[in-house]
């Protein structure tokens, strides 16, 4: 329980701090903070969950990688769409990490540690890793619980990038690797053209936001990929490659979103009357020329096409 983590963190006296649960710049951001203040206490959230009346009602010694919860003492973000509001902000829309500020906030720049933390998140952060442990790492992130994201950020706040070789690391990142190979699968399958629109009819347990990255290298453009979420919840990634013109931050605040302009994304909700309109809301956004569906193209009115991926086997045979 989160909510219970902050008041316990709270009547001891200890530094809490709220940071991003979804990448490893929220996670490295909160074992800084943790490398900091090795009593404090870490709540881990999804920037839509910032909102709740109970975090905006709380003081939060550190806020990293969300949007404002109300009242905050140091904040280090670089979300063009989030807000400065806290006493000390370390706010830079064109920094690569929250973690790069977050370091800098907590004056950890001389901590070895601290570095291959920051390394770590401007590596994945700017989809640009190079160094294997930085790979693991992320792979291992993407698929854990959060309990397992609060065992990682106490090992990484320990052992910097050595904790990829150690336990709970090294399971979760074998999990991943598993998940990472059905995604590009995926990608292997879908075609490199300039605009995507890719519908997926249920959760596949994948990381859609890796899809679209991957989905650039092969050419992509513009990609967007909805996920049905349940009946009528939606779940938008958009992607666009850097130098071409499409802004996925605008895309996604008409759809009630937000992030980067190269990475965005959005909850969407649909009304009981109309649970699939979300989909043609944003084939009138984007005017694709055809929908790809990771399942049937059942019951859509626009013009589709099914994604159909080859086996582990026959793609080795
Ligand atoms: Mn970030």
């Amino acid at each position: 329980m989160k909510m219970l983590r902050a008041l316990l963190a709270k009547a001891a006296r200890r530094p809490l701090a709220l940071c991003d649960v979804g990448d490893v710049d929220g996670l490295a951001s909160a074992a800084l903070f943790k490398r900091r203040y090795p009593e404090g206490v870490v709540v881990l959230m999804a920037p839509s969950e910032v909102k709740k009346w109970w975090v905006k009602a709380l003081t939060w010694d550190f806020v990293a990688d969300l949007p404002c919860p109300g009242r905050a003492r140091v904040r280090a973000d670089h979300h063009l769409t989030n807000k400065p509001c806290a006493e000390v902000e370390h706010y830079d829309p064109g920094a690569p990490a929250a973690a790069l500020l977050a370091a800098r906030a907590l004056g950890l720049d001389g901590d070895a540690v601290a570095r291959e933390l920051v390394e770590a998140a401007v590596q994945t952060d700017t989809a640009n890793v190079t160094d294997r442990r930085v790979r693991l790492l992320d792979l291992a992130v993407r698929y854990a619980s959060e309990a397992e994201k609060h065992a990682v950020v106490d090992i990484l706040a320990k052992k910097g990038l050595a904790a990829v070789e150690e336990e709970p690391l090294k399971s979760l990142a074998e999990r991943g690797l598993e998940k990472d190979d059905l995604m590009r699968r995926l990608a292997e399958a879908l075609p490199g053209e300039e605009k995507l629109f890719i519908y997926s009819p249920r959760r596949l347990g994948i990381s859609y936001r890796a899809l679209t990255i991957e989905l650039e290298k092969k050419g992509a453009r513009f990609v967007n990929i909805l996920v049905r979420r349940g009946w009528r919840t939606y779940r938008l990634y958009c992607g666009a490659h850097r130098d071409s013109g499409y802004n996925c931050a605008e895309l996604a605040a008409k759809l009630g979103g937000g992030g980067h302009k190269y990475a965005a994304g959005a909850v969407i909700k649909a009304s009981i009357y109309d649970p699939a309109r979300p989909i043609y809301t944003l084939a009138e956004l984007v005017k694709p020329e055809v929908v790809y569906v990771l399942g049937r193209c059942e019951g859509l009115k626009l013009p589709c096409k099914e994604v159909t991926m080859m086996s582990r086997g026959s793609r080795e045979g």
